[in-house]
């Protein structure tokens, strides 16, 4: 027989297929037209040949005989099960005339876009939300707690987010004369080597660990880094906040912070007033604010204190004196105030953390914070990197804004082998809100004033461009302040993954009168849609990615059936309800988005990928120095006072604690003794597993042999206390709720916790409703509330809740 003539595509892993945040370089070997192959492409910068399980599996994802291959439109009752294939065409205009009859009786808003997780998606879906008419764009998690709570609460302190330093800014990596590897790791909350979360590839870390950088991994579960770590500290969920204040208690009794940097680059000289605990600001002063109009006398010098005029940026930020010391400063009222310094005051706040009381709150011992702290702060440079337990909890702002002064204060911030500033490479931004740039915008700052939610919590007026997912599914029921009619379903489970609550998810989308869903395969919230519109996977499509660096095109290798990409489908419904929209093809949408790279996509395509060349505002180091990350050109942080910001002037502005601090979690043994009697042990869900992503994946034979059950990890001590054997099903159960989940009797938690996986649903079990592939059956999110968020409206308690657990009777197996 005649071999086969095998052709080579060289793409960009992203969505749909491994699920990942993505990012890899792989090849697909192609023989008629069918894939037959994936590996990691070993000439790619990013991952350098390595790939994970799911994208090695996606021979059977792709032709997997429950992929939907044609639009689907409900014919039965609602989660009956009775489907009619349809064309494309008869799918497009049915959407469109659903959609125009709910934005005719109610308005555009009324429609909801959700969303899941970071997917080849965000920009598509803003697209279409837009040319529709509606601003709201959600991300389906409550508190949408994970990734942009963390973005916000940075951004609100430094103005631009920053990660790890692993050399990923150059394509010669480790070898580039200007990185410098991190001595110091601190992996908080990050089990990276199953998850590749947020642009990080988890292998980054095993390569300079190789090279010699030390471990500090803060983790309540053995990991894979905590058993390689120099220092583990097993805390208790939920009190990063208070460990994060422990660390800067040390770092400031023991003077280990870098006071250059603290007094150049920080507002630690700034000033506040004390009887308000507010900033002093330029409307406080007389005449414009200057330095000659007011006087600011230092109380302990006896004498008027320095002044430094280089800040009139921020007018308030202009009071430049020591950082520490009392102050007088007369007031346009001709009031005369008693002022402190911001420093003194985060001083004062970070005392009220002494490490007894810390090891009390978090149960790590007192040393092991001590010589972590120390170990941190002393490894030159050292950078943290941090998961999403960090957004998981309501108090998501003040725990990110406590570590975020760890990496500041040790003067870790954009430098090599530091935390650094993270853009879209090129500043090649797709979507954005209202007046910034990107290529695709809500029409009008009008139209974002109907976004739920956006009026309520300050960061989603000012970051965050979505609506608020816990009032939306409110909104559904109560019809206030507009009714919610139809919700537009693209790369989300709610019923298993995503929803805290599932069943009050199922209600609102019952209650709706329009349900579309774009997926590949038949969920059980598909089922709960109206119409069924089949995705492509990334191998079946072209698009672009420009989530922090390199740029890079996705390149379509095969056809699968009539399935569209997500662009494709969106573009063509955006086309028909906006007679506006303003592009002719795909092509030209992706080439006025990279115009900031200078190349257009063919260009891009030609070359795989590309790095910002030195100098450009989204390539490092060092940018606050030089003026490239300012809209004004001068030095500085993108933050109101142009520094980063120890006391935040926005959390003032927004009525919230402007200064890092701890707050309890709602529902732990010490917030609600009460729930601990009857349900002692704490709950964490959702440490990922290798094999599936989210909800996804428990359909693929090669997967889900690797990870067969729904399992719930617990430690062999409470484990024969509560008479359970390894692989015995038991109940996890709350007072909200129960879940049936197998017994992993395992060391890999402490005994005080289990952990529990998520996302669980039986695609070989029956669709229809009620059964729904058994998704209720084994879903933890059963037990997680919604509303449950923080004061700024993110942040939400999925990984520290509290449960009880027993061994399910034979009869109920
Ligand atoms: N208990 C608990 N629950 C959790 C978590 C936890 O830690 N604990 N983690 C939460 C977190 S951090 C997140 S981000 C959410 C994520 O939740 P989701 O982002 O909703 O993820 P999935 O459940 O995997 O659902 C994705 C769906 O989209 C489809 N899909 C995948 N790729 C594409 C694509 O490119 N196009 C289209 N149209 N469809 C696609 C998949 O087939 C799947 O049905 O889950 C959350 N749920
Ligand atoms: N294979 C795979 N990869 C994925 C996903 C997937 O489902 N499967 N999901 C993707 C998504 S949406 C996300 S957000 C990322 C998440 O990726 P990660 O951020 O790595 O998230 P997790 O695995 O949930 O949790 C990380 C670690 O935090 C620990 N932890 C739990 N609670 C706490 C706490 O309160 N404090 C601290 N310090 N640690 C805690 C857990 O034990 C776990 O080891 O992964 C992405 N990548
Ligand atoms: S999970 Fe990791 S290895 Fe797999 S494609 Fe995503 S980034 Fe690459
Ligand atoms: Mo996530």
């Amino acid at each position: 027989m005649a071999k086969k003539e095998r052709q080579i595509v060289a793409t960009t892993a992203w969505s749909a297929g491994p699920g990942c945040h993505g990012g890899c370089g792989v090849l697909a070997h192609i023989e008629d037209g069918r894939l037959v192959k994936v590996e990691g492409d070993p000439n790619h910068p990013w991952n350098q040949g390595r790939i994970c399980a799911r994208c090695l599996a996606m021979t059977k994802y792709v032709y997997h005989p429950d992929r939907i291959t044609r639009p689907l439109k409900r014919v039965g009752e609602r989660g009956e099960g009775k489907w009619q294939e349809i064309s494309w065409e008869e799918a497009f205009a049915y959407v469109e005339e659903k959609l125009v009859k709910i934005r005719d009786e109610y308005g555009p808003e009324s429609v909801i876009f959700s969303m899941g997780t970071g997917r080849d998606i965000g920009a598509w879906i803003c697209m279409l939300a837009y040319a529709y008419g509606s601003p709201n764009v959600m991300f389906a998690l409550s508190g949408l707690a994970c990734y942009s709570p963390r973005i916000a609460a940075v951004t609100t302190v430094q103005g631009d987010y920053c990660i790890l330093d692993a050399s990923q800014w150059f394509p010669a990596r480790y070898e580039d004369p200007r990185y410098t590897r991190p001595e110091c790791i601190v992996i908080w909350g990050y089990n990276i080597p199953s998850t590749c979360p947020d642009n990080v590839f988890g292998h980054w870390i095993t390569d300079l660990m190789k090279q010699g950088t030390k471990i500090i991994c803060i983790d309540p579960r053995l990991t894979f880094f905590a058993s390689r770590a120099e220092k583990w500290l097993q805390l208790r969920p939920g009190t990063d906040g208070a460990l994060a204040m422990g660390f800067l208690n040390v770092i400031l009794n023991e003077k280990l912070y870098d006071e250059k940097f603290v007094s150049d680059w920080t507002n630690a000289p700034h000033l506040v007033r004390t009887d308000t605990g507010k900033l002093l600001r330029a409307g406080d002063l007389p005449g414009d604010g200057n330095a000659a109009d007011f006087v600011v006398w230092d109380a302990v010098a006896g004498k008027p204190a320095v002044w430094d005029t280089a800040d009139v940026t921020y007018k308030a930020a202009g009071v430049r004196p020591a950082l520490e010391g009392e102050y007088q400063v007369k007031l346009a009222c001709g009031q005369t105030v008693q002022c402190t310094t911001v420093w003194d005051t985060f001083r004062r706040k970070v005392a009220e953390y002494p490490l007894d009381k810390v090891a009390e709150i978090t149960l790590v011992p007192a040393d092991d914070i001590r010589a972590a702290a120390r170990l941190y702060a002393t490894s030159k440079p050292a950078a943290i990197h941090w998961g999403e337990p960090i957004d998981m909890t309501p108090a998501i702002t003040p725990t990110t804004q406590a570590i975020a002064d760890l990496w500041a204060i040790t003067g870790n911030l954009d430098v090599p082998g530091g935390n650094v500033i993270s853009r879209y490479a090129f500043d090649a931004v797709a979507y954005a809100l209202p007046g910034a740039k990107g290529a695709i915008k809500l029409k009008s700052a009008e139209m974002d004033k109907k976004r739920i939610g956006a009026d309520k919590y300050g960061p989603l007026g000012k970051f965050i461009w979505r609506a608020h997912t816990d009032l939306v599914i409110d909104q559904i029921f109560t019809g206030e302040p507009y009714p919610v009619k139809g919700m537009w379903l693209q790369t989300t489970n709610p019923l298993s993954g995503i929803g805290m609550d599932p069943r009050k998810w199922q209600k609102a989308l019952e209650k709706l009168d329009f349900v579309a869903v774009v997926d590949l395969f038949m969920t059980p919230t598909a089922q709960l849609a109206d119409i069924i519109l089949p995705a492509a996977s990334f191998l079946e499509k072209e698009s672009i990615r420009s989530w922090w660096i390199p740029l890079q095109t996705i390149n379509k290798a095969i056809d699968v059936a009539e399935c569209k990409s997500d662009v494709e489908i969106n573009f063509e419904l955006a086309r028909r309800l906006d007679p506006e929209f303003k592009w002719n093809t795909v092509h030209e949408l992706f080439d006025e988005i990279l115009a900031n790279s200078g190349m257009t996509f063919a260009e891009l395509q030609e070359k795989g990928w590309a790095f910002p060349p030195e100098g450009h505002p989204s390539a490092p180091y060092r940018r606050f120095e030089k003026g490239l990350l300012r809209a004004d050109g001068k030095p500085g942080f993108r933050t109101p006072s142009g520094k980063f910001e120890l006391h935040s002037t926005l959390r003032e502005e927004w009525g919230l604690e402007p200064v890092a601090h701890y707050e309890e979690p709602p529902f732990t043994p010490v917030s609600r003794p009460d729930l601990a009697a009857e349900y002692p042990l704490i709950l964490c869900t959702g440490r990922r597993s290798a094999a599936f992503f989210i909800s996804e994946h428990r359909n693929i034979p090669w997967l889900r042999a690797l990870d067969p059950d729904p399992v719930v990890e617990i430690h062999p001590r409470k484990a024969q206390e509560l008479g359970i054997g390894n692989g015995e099903w038991v109940w996890v159960e709350n007072w909200l709720g129960k879940c049936k989940l197998k017994a992993k009797v395992t060391l890999e938690v402490p005994e005080w916790m289990v952990m529990a996986a998520h996302g669980w649903w039986f695609p070989e079990e029956k669709t229809a409703a009620p059964d729904l592939c058994g998704t209720f059956r084994s879903n933890i999110n059963t037990l997680i509330p919604m509303n449950a968020v923080g004061q700024d409206g993110l942040g939400s308690p999925i990984k520290h809740m509290l449960c009880k657990v027993y061994k399910v009777r034979g009869d109920e197996a």
